[in-house]
């Protein structure tokens, strides 16, 4: 490493980006293997999150000092949660004490905190975010494996024949390996891609194939494909014989007629073609890989999921070698290291459970005083405990809970009742934050350092190169003080008197030693002895090899795989009534907006919340794009607005909202008060992508539009707020048809009103001499804004002139960016093809620089110009059969 520049991971996604700080700013590694230089937008965008608006900078003790708080010393505040849990567990109990922590959080933060919980608190109540995201997979892996390995790499993409991506919209959600697999087939023209999405996403639209499948219909899919595969005898009975074990219970399950071609097709709604293909396409090619996130995971049978797809690699041996294998890839940076570590309430630590053997060697490695003897609450039954009252003291890290729960009422209720809630994180404005008793400021990305697991198993290195602001401090810091606090008061050996991120690293290392004599294959004691050079030096390293099973020993006891008998979700054929809400994300936000909500060109692609549906439906229902609807949720007897826009990739009666809207970006609307707590019976898991509701008539009398820098909107039944360099863009919609005078005159500025189709718009100002500088704009109306004003952005602050005024007025109808980086939208890139006749990518990007930069729209741009081209071709030829006809 050169003077003057970091290697660090970028702290979005699993793909687990390396990214160098230097000179130049925030750039790719292109040393690190996972991403060799590339970066998508939100890594692009790095540089930008670290000027978040409310950092907290110190402790604040809130609650009975709201809303502002009470700044308190380090020690004060750590001395206060030590003393808290202290007395929970005197008067309550152990597990009347828990922790809900997070895939985002560094290796030695998650350790530090597992040890606290199950080897000083002596309860396994810590959970975290990763239960909502990796959790089925985890359980598929257990079961199957006998450990949670994933057993593929990424350098696999490159050699295999058959790609197929289940359940997730990779394009968006994990661009940089996406970029890989569209490079792999360009090296490899027989490589095919098959995409496994109700919806067709733009993942969706550039695979060769699309099963647009029935919500939950998976299992079935995978069913019926061991089923065509026995009967074709295309199944790998040398490796079924050798290396695993349960294939007969399964081949008898799946002979059942519900898994013939011909009723799968009703069953789960893919034509009989397009389900032979892909039966074929696996039966023959050499190698195959499944590549599967939430839409497998987030179901009431996501563990059965799992495991259906790793049956079907197990039934030819398409595992554990070159180009193939089921590929459950990692949602949060660092959801991978907390599995090893074992954060999660139904693990011990180090990929070991609750037997006596392992809570013994556990218990004397920690020299706990008192260690957990049994698994604790997940996710959603923790906070279903702490409503009924039974959880006195509680402890958030680095999760939003308030947004990101399913039933997101119940977590509001559970928060407020909770005697003692600690919130550790790097905003005061996170909206778990608002119900915190004590305030921890946490040092973010780039202010600490420690060790990250990709979704190949590949640790990194995530280093400082700027001091944390005010106080904030790093979590496994905090945790190391409660927990000497803690060992002081219970007059126990001080199991925290950690140093530094390296002492708590080495102390995990020498602790996945005791797997060493047991089939595990979690094992970095190698590394129990590093010195702080080695450390500091780390280059990513991936543990248990290329291929952890490559020798067919799998970590059963008795070394074999095992199959799963799997069904469907039982649930399944009840869901009928109403509309399907199926919930992901977009490809410019992160989660629940706190880190990338306040980036102006990332908010640009999503303005507000939004439903997609497809023509039909919203034909049917007296909807257009641009209107609010409101969705109604029976079972919650809860609603939210969202607007509507166009998605012809969803089905007739098919939604689809993003989960990002949180808090003052759009809070109000967050889908997760209308998506029910359904979970899977074995991992615990939500079912977040099997909501159904009502779509009903919003009943707006107005919807409004506010540019500027201060607006309250809290009065309107909806508002969102999208940032703006320097400024924000209001949203609103009103029950009520408003006073043109009487409203919004907050300001002190003077006024000039506009009329416009269905309302007024209103310019106001402050005279500076004689010189009216721009305040901020207001329109009003009562049709959904289609125009689009946001052109107005740029004037405020500046000098009005009228021909302007006019002019932005009538600015073209609304567009839809493509190009974060550069902000292109689809108009331009339409006019581009249509009038300066651009007929490739590659001319595209010389005229408008779309998709040179991180690349994540270069297929949306591809497809543009594929469909263009199709659609001029069709043209040509109705010219040409006219042409001829006129002959
Ligand atoms: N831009 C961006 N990227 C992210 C994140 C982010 O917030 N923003 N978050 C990261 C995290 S933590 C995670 S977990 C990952 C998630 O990554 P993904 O899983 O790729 O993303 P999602 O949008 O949640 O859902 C994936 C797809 O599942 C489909 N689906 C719904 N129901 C079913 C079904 O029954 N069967 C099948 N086969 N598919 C179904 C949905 O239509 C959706 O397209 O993304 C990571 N990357
Ligand atoms: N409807 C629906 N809901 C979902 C999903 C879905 O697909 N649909 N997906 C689920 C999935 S897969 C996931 S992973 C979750 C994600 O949901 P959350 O984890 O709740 O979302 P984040 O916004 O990432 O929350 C991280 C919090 O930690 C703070 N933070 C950032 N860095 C640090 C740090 O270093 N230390 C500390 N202490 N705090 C920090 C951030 O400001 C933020 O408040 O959402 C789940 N919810
Ligand atoms: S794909 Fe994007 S979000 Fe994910 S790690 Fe790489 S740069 Fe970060
Ligand atoms: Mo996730």
């Amino acid at each position: 490493m050169s003077q003057g520049c970091k290697k660090t991971t970028c702290p979005y996604c699993g793909v687990g980006c390396g990214v160098e700080v230097n000179t130049k700013g925030i750039v790719g590694d292109a040393h690190h293997p996972a991403n060799q230089g590339s970066l998508c937008v939100k890594g692009v965008a790095l540089a930008e999150s670290l000027n978040m608006p409310s950092r907290l900078l110190y402790p604040k003790l809130v609650r009975e000092e709201r809303p502002k708080g009470k700044e308190v010393q380090w020690q004060q505040a750590t001395d206060l949660i030590a003393e808290k849990i202290h007395q929970a567990k005197a008067e309550f109990g152990p597990d009347s004490v828990a922790m809900y922590v997070s895939g985002q959080l560094l290796t030695e933060d998650y350790y530090v905190a597992n040890k606290l919980m199950k080897g000083y608190v002596g309860s396994a109540n810590i959970d975290t975010n990763s239960r909502l995201c990796m959790s089925s997979a985890v359980a598929a892996h257990v079961r199957a494996f006998g450990e949670d390995v994933v057993p593929v790499n990424y350098d696999d993409i490159d050699n295999t024949e058959l790609l197929i991506i289940c359940g997730a919209n990779t394009a968006w959600t994990h661009p940089v390996l996406f970029r890989r697999i569209q490079q792999a087939r360009e090296k490899n023209p027989n490589l095919k891609l098959v995409v496994i999405d109700p919806r067709e996403t733009v993942t969706a639209q550039q695979a060769d194939l699309h099963l647009p499948i029935k919500n939950d219909g998976d299992v079935s899919l995978f069913n019926g494909l061991l089923k065509f595969l026995i009967e074709q005898q295309c199944i790998n009975s040398q490796y079924i014989n050798s290396y695993t074990d349960g294939f007969n219970a399964l081949t008898e399950e799946v002979s059942d007629l519900r898994y013939d071609v011909t009723n799968l097709t009703s069953s789960i709604g893919i034509s009989e073609e397009k389900l032979t293909t892909f039966f074929q396409w696996f039966a023959q090619s050499p190698t195959a890989i499944t590549l599967f996130c939430q839409g497998v995971n987030q179901a009431e049978n996501g563990v059965d999921k799992g495991n259906a797809i790793i049956n079907a690699h197990l039934a030819t041996g398409k595992i554990a070698k070159s180009g193939c294998g089921p590929f459950s890839i990692t949602g949060q940076p660092n959801a991978m290291g907390g599995r090893e570590v074992g954060g999660l309430a139904n693990q011990l630590a180090v990929h070991r459970t609750f037997d006596a053997d392992s809570i013994k060697q556990v218990q004397a490695f920690w020299d706990s005083p008192e260690i957990a003897t049994q698994p604790g609450l997940k996710a959603v039954e923790l906070f279903e405990a702490v409503e009924r009252g039974e959880i006195k003291v509680l402890w958030i890290m680095a999760t939003n809970p308030v947004v990101s729960l399913p039933d997101n009422q119940l977590v509001k209720r559970a928060l407020e009742i909770c005697p003692f809630v600690i919130v550790s994180d790097i905003t005061a404005d996170s909206d778990v934050a608002h119900y915190a008793d004590l305030l921890l400021p946490a040092a973010g990305w780039g202010e600490k350092q420690g060790m990250v697991t990709n979704s190949e198993r590949r640790l990194s290195r995530q280093r400082q190169f700027q001091t944390p602001p005010g106080e904030a401090k790093s979590d496994w810091w905090a945790i190391s003080q409660v927990g000497h606090a803690l060992c002081a008061l219970e007059k126990t050996q001080n199991g925290f008197a950690f140093t530094s991120e390296r002492a708590v690293f080495r102390e995990y290392a020498a602790m996945t030693g005791m797997n060493v004599d047991s089939p595990l294959k979690l094992d970095l004691s190698q590394y129990a002895n590093l010195t702080e050079q080695e450390y500091e030096e780390w280059v990513p390293t991936q543990w248990g090899g290329e291929r952890p099973f490559a020798d067919g020993v799998y970590s059963h006891q008795d070394g074999k795989a095992r199959f799963i008998v799997t069904s469907e979700s039982p649930m399944r054929l009840e869901r009928t009534k109403g509309w399907w809400l199926n919930t992901g994300r977009q490809r410019d936000q992160w989660h629940t907006m706190t880190r990338t909500g306040h980036i102006a060109h990332l908010a640009a692609s999503e303005l507000e919340p939004t439903v997609y549906m497809n023509t039909l439906s919203a034909t049917q229902n007296r909807l257009k794009a641009g209107q609010l609807t409101k969705l109604f949720q029976s079972t919650s007897n809860r609603s939210i607005y969202a607007k509507v826009a166009i998605d012809e990739g969803l089905g007739f009666q098919e939604l689809f909202m993003s989960m990002h809207w949180a808090g003052r970006y759009g809070g109000e609307s967050s889908v997760n008060a209308i998506v029910n707590s359904a979970k899977d019976p074995i991992s615990g898991q939500p079912a977040f992508k099997s909501s159904y509701v009502e779509v009903q008539d919003a009943a707006v009398k107005n919807y409004g539009m506010f540019i500027g820098t201060q607006f309250d909107s809290g009065k309107f039944l909806y508002s969102a707020f999208q940032a703006e360099s320097n400024l924000g863009i209001w949203r609103f919609a009103h029950d009520k048809r408003p006073k043109k005078q009487s409203f919004c005159r907050t300001e002190k500025s003077r006024r000039i009103t506009i009329d416009i189709a269905q309302g007024w718009l209103a310019v106001n100002y402050d005279l500076v001499g004689d010189v009216r500088i721009i305040r901020s704009v207001l329109v009003v109306s009562s049709e959904p804004i289609q125009t689009d004003y946001t052109n107005f952005t740029g004037l405020i602050g500046k000098p009005m002139e009228l021909s302007q005024l006019l002019t932005t007025t009538q600015s073209q109808s609304s567009a839809k960016l493509v190009c974060s980086c550069f902000r292109v939208t689809d108009k331009q890139i339409h006019d581009a093809m249509e009038k300066q006749d651009c007929t490739s990518l590659t001319q595209l990007q010389n005229k408008l620089k779309c998709g040179t930069n991180c690349g994540s729209c270069v297929s949306q741009i591809k497809q543009m110009v594929d469909s263009h081209q199709h659609q001029k071709g069709k043209q040509q030829a109705s010219q040409q059969s006219l042409a001829i006809q006129i002959k």
